[in-house]
């Protein structure tokens, strides 16, 4: 059994000298696989007498189970190495920082969107929307606004070329909200407190006109709804909105087709050294117009006059946003510059809805 002893050594050399468990298969096959080489040695038993197997049997099965055995621990050797090598090259530090992202911000317009409806919300002001594409019906007539009435062209209307006809009625860019509450009144009835805001169109253009802006009205219609309701109620939203207790208001008689009487409200503020404060003061800015809903729009709109009363009152969303964040140009808001939305944006994470907390 010399050359078993030749075959051993030999074997167990090349099970030692693979180099990877790929190469330690193949010398698997060679050497114990069907046609291997012990497998032929086992062969040759079958031509051996029965003595000489009895000898000869045993030995080859140890030698193949002792291959065998060696092959395990070198594969286990091998993999355990491959391991390692794996863990030294490719190994992660979970505790870096990670690639830094860039997140989007909020738009101050939507913004101070989310702040205003936040306020009315909490004092029971449901939100309304409707088509920014309106019929001159709903923009002008149903406000109260007379064909020949001068606030038609001083609103700088946009007419659109709609398809329907001589006797369509002519569509526009609607100037106001104003419409939306009407279509609300109309469907659904009073009581109601709605604000609308949204988008408002205008042929205007200046560093404090842009011909899109936005902007957000209120209605509020019941029984006894009063003049000191309106008061309370703006002043409220200028405290809970400027963030100032004592804000000084000023109510200023004017005129809306629409409101009978109307007013406009001016709110304290100070010019320092260039800067802009809002509350407190000797000076007055502009913030809304507001009135008592002239009893003609309620007529139209399907509400009895004579039972029902109410206010209303629109403002800028976009001049809101100007004053509250120090932003100068009314024109950059809708220029998509990167570097503007990034410094006046808000963080996605830190909604007005929390603003009980604070600054939100
Ligand atoms: C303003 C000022 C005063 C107003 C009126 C109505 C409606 F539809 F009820 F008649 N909505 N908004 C209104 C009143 C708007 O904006 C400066």
């Amino acid at each position: 059994m010399d050359d078993l002893s030749e075959l051993k050594t030999r074997w167990l050399h090349k099970i030692d000298a693979a180099a990877d468990e790929t190469a330690l298969e193949a010398v698997r096959v060679v050497a114990l696989g069907k046609k291997g080489e012990v497998s032929l040695k086992m062969r040759e038993l079958g031509k051996m007498t029965p003595e000489e197997r009895q000898v000869a049997g045993p030995v080859l099965n140890a030698l193949k189970k002792e291959l065998n055995d060696a092959i395990i621990v070198r594969r286990k050797g091998l993999a355990d190495a491959a391991l390692a090598a794996r863990l030294a090259t490719e190994w992660v530090d979970v505790s870096l920082p990670g690639r830094p992202r860039r997140a989007g911000t909020i738009h101050p317009v939507s913004r101070v969107t989310e702040e205003v409806t936040v306020i009315f919300a909490d004092m029971g002001f449901a939100v309304a929307e409707g088509p920014q594409i309106e019929t001159d019906w709903y923009n002008f007539d149903a406000l109260n606004i007379a064909p020949e009435h001068p606030a038609r062209q001083e609103h700088d209307t946009f007419y659109m070329k709609v398809p329907g006809g001589d006797d369509h009625a002519p569509s526009v860019l609607r100037t106001h909200t104003s419409p939306v509450q009407v279509r609300h009144l109309e469907g659904q009835g009073v009581p109601c407190r709605i604000i609308a805001p949204g988008r408002v169109y205008r042929a205007d253009y200046d560093q404090t006109h842009t011909p899109m802006f936005h902007q957000v009205e209120g209605l509020a219609i019941g029984k006894d709804v009063s003049m000191a309701n309106l008061k309370w109620t703006l002043e409220e939203f200028c405290r809970a909105f400027f963030e100032a207790d004592g804000i000084g208001l000023r109510f200023r008689a004017s005129h809306f087709p629409f409101t009978e009487p109307s007013a406009e409200v001016d709110i304290r503020c100070s010019w320092k050294s260039g800067q802009l404060r809002i509350g407190e003061g000797d000076d007055w800015l502009e913030i809304l117009g507001s009135g008592m809903v002239h009893p003609k729009v309620l007529a139209v709109a399907g509400v009895d006059p004579d039972a029902w009363q109410g206010f209303a009152f629109g403002m800028g969303i976009d001049r809101l946003a100007m004053l509250k964040y120090g932003i100068p140009d009314l024109r950059a808001f809708f220029e998509s510059d990167l570097r503007w939305l990034r410094h006046y944006g808000f963080s996605a994470l830190n909604g007005p809805s929390q603003h009980a907390g604070g600054t939100g």
